[in-house]
């Protein structure tokens, strides 16, 4: 059985267009109204396909085939999703195609009545890209967020989760009742672009997953004097852009202290009051690391908070951290990638094996059920970016794996 292709391309196509901007990017922050907007029109397109969309206390939604589960709803589901939140000026694939090939997939075996040992859901995580915290929908049903963490959120444009999540129509003590218990779900499997060079490079069709980055992050806030930029003598200054800049330059040298598979990035920068002639008083900088070993990763956060607070008091600064709790490294399941396998082989795909560098709900999902991930190529391995393309042709390669895996994960053996 064969995903739909037209159908496939046509809705990624009109996804594309919730938040695009002038620049061939998107841009669409979770809770953000382009985010709203994408998921109203994705709950009727579901709707038209006979599927039915319920919104869980932190805005996943979860998508059904009422039709498919006749008799078999109280079972432990297959679920399989991304996120439809995108990075600033993100890219049209990253998070979509796993959304709208899990919902083309739903769509074809309802069209099909294929016999189901169990349901099969499509999933669509919020705020995967961290606006408010990484993987924060998917870390919501693995490990659960008091009320007083949620309402300690802020987005990267400042604003508190807790006003724009409820805003949107959210509640934050349901928010902090999503956490799943173990055996809610049978198994899991996301779709993906690999958002690398590997496949393009060696000419393949699809990878089969084998692990996902572990992930931290947070806020570092140097705090310092404002002053006169001209009459303040450059000796006892306390500024707080020279902290934060001493502290982000050590960081590169921290990453590969931990180790060459060590990552760690700050994107966002803020200076305040952020006049050309105040020395500032406050600077604070996002981090972002990463290793494929969850020690390694641990390791590095440390380096990185110790280096924080040297740079901050050897100019007689103050530094505030607020880190994020580390999100541990995830081997993908043998069960599920030996069903990802599966279906290449059917397919006559070509595939290998590989490592995530990026984060996904799936290392979450990867600590309630044994889960799996499939990629496909990037084009010029590009992502987080308007340069973000995966051709038809592997859109639609990478659904078939994904239609394949889920009927060898789901479907009753006569199917
Ligand atoms: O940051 C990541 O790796 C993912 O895009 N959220
Ligand atoms: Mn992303
Ligand atoms: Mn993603």
């Amino acid at each position: 059985m064969l995903v739909n292709a037209e159908r496939l391309t046509t809705t990624l196509r009109a996804l594309a267009r919730f938040g695009l901007n002038e620049d061939g990017g998107v841009d669409r922050a979770s809770f953000s109204s382009a985010d709203r907007q994408a998921r109203t029109w994705l709950t009727s397109w579901c709707e038209e396909q006979g599927l039915q969309v319920a919104v869980d206390g932190i805005g996943n939604m979860i998508v059904s085939s009422p039709e498919l589960e006749r008799g078999i709803a109280d079972r432990a589901p297959v679920w399989s999703g991304s996120h439809i939140d995108a990075v600033p000026n993100g890219g049209r694939y990253d998070g979509p195609l796993g959304v709208l090939a899990a919902i083309e997939c739903l769509t074809r075996l309802q069209e099909e009545e294929v016999s189901l040992e169990r349901p099969v859901r499509a999933v669509v995580y919020a705020d995967e890209e961290g606006n408010y915290a990484h993987l924060l929908g998917s870390s919501a049903l693995a490990r659960g967020f008091t009320v007083d963490e949620l309402s300690a959120l802020v987005g990267r444009d400042g604003d508190r989760f807790a006003d724009t999540f409820t805003a949107a129509g959210g509640d934050l003590l349901a928010a902090a009742r999503v956490r799943l218990p173990q055996g809610s779900i049978h198994a899991s499997v996301e779709l993906h672009i690999e958002q690398g060079p590997v496949l393009e490079r060696e000419g393949l069709d699809v990878a089969n997953v084998t692990g996902i980055v572990a992930i931290g992050g947070g806020t570092l806030r140097f705090l310092g004097r404002a002053d006169h930029a001209g009459t303040t003598p450059m000796d006892g200054r306390q500024d707080a852009v020279l902290a934060m800049a001493d502290f982000v330059t050590r960081l590169p040298g921290l990453a590969r202290e931990v180790g060459d598979t060590s990552v760690v990035t700050t994107g966002i920068v803020k200076v305040w009051p952020g006049g050309s002639n105040v020395v500032a008083k406050m600077a604070e900088v996002v981090v972002d690391y990463r290793d494929p070993s969850t020690e390694k990763a641990a390791a590095l956060g440390d380096l990185i908070a110790s280096a924080a607070q040297d740079a901050a008091h050897r100019r007689g600064l103050q530094v505030e951290s607020h880190v994020e709790p580390l999100i541990p490294a995830a081997p993908l399941h043998e069960t599920v990638r030996q069903a990802i396998q599966a279906s290449v082989q059917a397919h006559g795909y070509s595939s290998r094996d590989l490592p995530s560098g990026a984060g996904h709900d799936s290392q979450n999902l990867a600590t309630l059920a044994p889960t799996g991930m499939i990629f496909v190529p990037s084009v010029d391995g590009r992502s987080h970016s308007p340069a973000e393309l995966t051709h038809d042709a592997d859109v639609v390669r990478g659904a078939n794996v994904l239609l394949g895996t889920l009927m060898r994960l789901a479907a009753a053996p006569t199917a």
